[in-house]
């Protein structure tokens, strides 16, 4: 079981290197990691499980993080909409790519943390609105998903883990609450 004993922090070389793709299909022990990381993340969001194991809430985790230098992600982000439960994207993605992304750019409001970094960095991390992903499945099937707003946000924050990039290496140092015209902010 994944807990936070076994997040690197910043700091830690691992977290800015770039990291090597995977054989495709994945091994068994790369279809194991992505299955266990996803884990971490439910644990991670259930209210007992994470107090009992002292887990920050997560909706994402690059296997870089675990100072596992290859290109896996797992996110988990829960639909907002009860009556929408289709609307949650939960997901491990070997070797993903962003294929495209929109003009538009887009922020959180409340800007981003991380698990690898215990302070509060304050500002806007200003991203791609909309991106297409392509990436392959547990099966070594290629997959390409639009993703836009806050599930776009957070795999781009996990994309960013494998090319060595931290959130707030995006974030204006003059200004960090300085917003450009259209920049979408989500709430
Ligand atoms: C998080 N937590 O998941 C943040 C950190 C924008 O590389 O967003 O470092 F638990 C991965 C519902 C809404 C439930 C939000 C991407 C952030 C990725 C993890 N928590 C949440 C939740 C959260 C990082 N990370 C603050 C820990
Ligand atoms: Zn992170």
């Amino acid at each position: 079981m994944i807990t936070m004993d076994d997040i690197i922090r910043e700091g830690h070389p691992t977290l800015r290197e770039v990291a090597q793709e995977v054989p495709i299909p994945p091994s068994a022990e790369d279809v194991k990691l992505g299955e266990e990381m996803i884990q971490f993340l439910k644990n991670s969001q259930d209210p007992e499980k994470a107090e009992e194991l002292h887990l920050r809430g997560g909706v994402g985790l690059a296997a870089p993080q675990l100072d596992i230098s290859k290109r896996i992600i797992a996110v988990h982000v829960p639909s907002i909409d009860p009556e929408k439960p289709e609307a949650e994207l939960s997901t491990v993605m070997y070797n993903p790519k962003i294929l495209s992304h929109s003009v538009q750019q887009a922020c959180l409001g409340e800007g981003e943390g991380c698990l690898s970094v215990d302070r509060e960095v304050p500002g806007y991390v200003v991203r791609a609105a909309r991106i297409t992903v392509s990436y392959f499945d547990k099966d070594g099937n290629k997959q390409k998903i639009r993703l836009k707003n806050y599930d776009a946000i957070v795999v781009q924050h996990e994309i960013d883990h494998l090319n060595g990039v931290m959130f707030y290496d995006h974030i204006n140092e003059q200004n960090p609450l300085h917003l450009e015209d259209g920049v979408l902010v989500i709430e």
